[in-house]
């Protein structure tokens, strides 16, 4: 049988191939057969440590759990997870403890109640991979460990996050049903709806996209049964409410709340279609196939009812929402020579836009086109150029938006919460995932950040698990070495980083986007994870785990500072309108009058200290790991495009815990497995012998002469990357042998 190899292949990325002439010492080239029959030679160095890497044996292809190939690199991973992928169309395969979920793009029927309910109560290695497998095991070790429990899910924009977080929810609102009639698990699924209204938008990466990140602690009772939920949420990217790239849309509230407009409850709001307002339609096209707004409407009405928001805040709600799409559509004039501006008085925008919030008109009519300036000596008022006034403009839109955004978090968190004290929690994270793209700003440099943080909590905890299984098998272990992401997050986050230039920028009176981006180039230029780019002084590349991204300067000052002028929300103050919604956006805090303060938090430093408390709060749970990959770009059902998923594969960490379990020990049987399968290989007499772990021994020992490939635990057998291949070829040789002295007996008799 010749030796079967990968060689790289720039479409499929990896390609199987024969070596058909043995390969000597000094041989530059290996002669190889391709699977389409060609012969070609491949080149390799001459000390042969450029040989390409070997093939699994075809009894380990399909593995439901990646560690358990003989071979554990890139391309035995991407093979495994395309035959299970195309051949079987499972979506779901463990690599060790972390669930891999390829998005399939089309409605699979292995969610169904009755599902669950097999899954409920089976252990994780006796059914097939599932994201429910997984949410089982999290609800069963917080019973057995009595410890609070965390599902980490990660992977690219796009790759099933939100779809896998929903269902693991959805595990849980099932076999956690309590017996009480409050409806709490129906409770706890309506938020989602309303999170995706207020959170998600059209981007070109995802259709539903979520723009912030969640992490949503279900709580139980001792009898682990559901009592209530809390939910944190994580920077919402507010730009998005003011503008919206080609072919991207605002929130999806914006568009359900339009089409719904000519409702008669809504006669006041004075909306038209989505196209009609600028907030709306600078993307393009309104519209997502398959999507129907004002369906989809009725959902987050209806889940807002559920949870106990009361017709009248609704309408405040959605009044809000209104007023935010009048505001984007004011028309302002430039007048005398461009550094003045005015808005008319009978700007039908305006009018909407005050009534709708109960704002004094002639005051806000003013101070949208004016700023108050005040000096130890005096206080004045300038004019403002029409590009100010726009800017000032979309911050107060922004800022209106996130307050009502935190306001029906909290109001939320209201209706989940419970007085019946806690026993555990189980954590559901979903965040958004790394991203780059054609221009990346600071909210992607904000996500990809949380990305690497989050990279972080599984590297150290990966290891950390694997080195305590070795510790209580007894297996002797020196702690090894793994690559740590913490420079990349030093450079992020540390003192003098990224985030605290910025931050010292943000102090300096006169600071610009370009004066930072020149600091960062005299600190950084040093470090592994920093590059100035070539053709810019304006950008700056991170290499991340993932990716390398280049970031524009450009708005990076404005953004982390999130100035609201204090005039434009002194008028919202003093809005006429009672209901307690707007409460939090009259408020709100003036953030002019905090910048003038010297300790305001900027938006960077306020991320950085809800990631560390997220990070403290994941690794005081056990966590599971769930990491979803996008199998293509066109959001097509099946397609395996082997390029882009080897990309998340590297990205993700997979790859990583691959390259940690191959420096360990990555294969493991059980003594009376391993016997099972080799008995062909064992000597009569042995196997006679009573002591299972004995047999073992002996065969072991006289199979595989280095000591250092395999290790005897208390329960297992521990083995280095490539020994059960070996095994198998062995176990293959014997059956062969056997089958030609069967053949020649047979031959014998005729
Ligand atoms: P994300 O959360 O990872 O992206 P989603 O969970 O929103 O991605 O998934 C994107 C789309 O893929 C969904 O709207 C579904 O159409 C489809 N999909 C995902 N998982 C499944 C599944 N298990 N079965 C069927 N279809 C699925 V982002 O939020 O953009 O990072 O910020
Ligand atoms: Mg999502």
């Amino acid at each position: 049988m010749y030796t079967r190899v990968w060689i790289p292949d720039p479409n499929e990325v990896w390609r199987s191939a024969e070596i058909i002439k043995d390969y000597k010492e000094g041989d530059k080239s290996l002669r190889l057969k391709l699977e389409d029959e060609t012969v070609c030679e491949y080149p390799i160095d001459r000390q042969g440590s450029q040989l390409p890497f070997l093939r699994n044996p075809d009894i380990l292809v399909g593995e439901n759990d990646l560690t358990a190939l003989s071979y554990l690199h890139e391309p035995a991973v991407l093979h495994n997870l395309k035959v299970r992928f195309l051949e079987s169309n499972h979506i779901y395969t463990y690599c060790g403890i972390v669930l891999v979920a390829i998005n399939p793009y089309e409605q699979l029927p292995i969610y169904e109640q009755d599902v669950i309910y097999a899954y409920s109560g089976q252990n994780m290695g006796d059914m097939d991979p599932h994201i429910f497998a997984v949410a089982e095991e999290a609800y069963k070790q917080m019973a057995r460990d009595e410890k609070n429990q965390s599902i980490i899910v990660s992977g690219e924009s796009g790759a099933g996050k939100t779809v896998s977080a929903k269902y693991a929810m959805r595990f849980f609102a099932t076999v956690g049903g309590s017996a009480s009639d409050t409806n709490i698990e129906a409770k706890v699924l309506a938020s989602s709806p309303i999170m995706e209204a207020i959170g998600n938008a059209k981007t070109t990466r995802n259709d539903n996209s979520s723009r912030f990140g969640k992490y949503i602690q279900i709580g139980f009772d001792k009898r682990y049964h559901i009592i209530g939920a809390n939910m944190r949420t994580y920077l919402l990217e507010k730009s998005r409410v003011v503008f919206q790239a080609e072919d991207e849309r605002n929130y999806h509230i914006f568009y359900q709340l339009c089409a719904s407009a000519s409702l008669p409850e809504f006669k006041d709001l004075s909306l038209t279609c989505a196209e009609d307002f600028f907030y709306t339609s600078q993307g393009g096209d309104t519209s997502i196939d398959g999507v129907d707004d004002a369906d989809d409407f009725e959902k987050t009405r209806h889940a807002f009812t559920l949870l106990g928001v009361k017709e009248s805040h609704q309408m405040a709600i959605f009044k809000i929402i209104a007023s935010i799409l009048h505001l984007g559509n004011l028309e302002i004039q430039a007048e005398r020579d461009g550094d003045a501006c005015s808005i008319s008085g009978q700007d039908e925008h305006l009018n909407n836009f005050c009534s709708l919030l109960g704002v004094e008109h002639s005051q806000m009519q003013h101070w949208l086109c004016h700023r108050k300036f005040v000096t130890t000596a005096e206080t004045y008022v300038k004019t403002m150029s029409v590009q100010q006034v726009v800017n000032a403009r979309n911050a107060l839109a922004k800022h209106i938006y996130a307050q009502l955004f935190n306001w029906i978090v909290e109001h939320v968190n209201k209706a989940l919460h419970t007085t019946i004290k806690q026993h555990s929690f189980i954590g559901v994270l979903d965040i958004y995932g790394f991203e780059t793209f054609e221009v990346n700003s600071f909210e992607q440099f904000c996500i990809n950040y949380a990305n690497e943080k989050l990279q972080q909590q599984f590297n150290l905890h990966v290891f950390k698990l694997e080195q305590e299984e070795y510790m209580k098998e007894q297996i002797p272990w020196t702690l090894i070495d793994f690559y740590d992401n913490q420079p990349c997050i030093d450079l992020i986050e540390a003192k003098l980083g990224i985030l605290d230039l910025l931050d010292e920028e943000c102090k300096v009176p006169k600071g610009t986007d370009q004066n930072w981006a020149q600091k960062l180039y005299d600190r950084h230029s040093a470090s592994q994870h920093f590059q100035k780019p070539r053709m810019s002084n304006t950008s700056f590349i991170v290499v991340h785990f993932a990716d390398k991204v280049e970031y524009q300067c450009e708005g990076f000052l404005e953004k982390n500072r999130d100035t609201v002028y204090e005039e434009q929300i002194n008028i919202l103050k003093a809005s006429k309108v009672k209901a307690e919604r707007l409460e939090s956006v009259r408020s709100a805090r003036p953030a002019v009058k905090a910048a003038n303060k010297e300790h305001k938090k900027t938006v960077g430093h306020q991320f950085r200290n809800s990631l560390h408390l997220l990070m403290e709060t994941l690794n005081a749970t056990t966590p599971h790991y769930v990491r979803c990959i996008k199998p293509n770009d066109e959001k097509l059902p099946f397609k395996f495009d082997p390029k882009r998923a080897v990309q998340q594969l590297r990205a993700c960490g997979v790859l990583e815990t691959i390259r940690i379990s191959a420096a360990g020990y990555p294969s493991r049987w059980s003594y009376h497995d391993f016997l099972n399968r080799y008995r062909v290989l064992m000597k009569k007499r042995d196997i006679s012998k009573n002591d299972k772990k004995q047999i073992c021994k002996t065969l072991l020992e006289n199979l595989i002469t280095d000591p250092d490939k395999f290790q005897f635990g208390r329960t297992k057998i521990f083995f280095r990357a490539g020994q059960v291949a070996y095994l198998e070829k062995l176990r293959a040789d014997k059956f062969r042998a056997a089958t030609i002295m069967i053949q020649k007996t047979v031959r014998g008799w005729l």
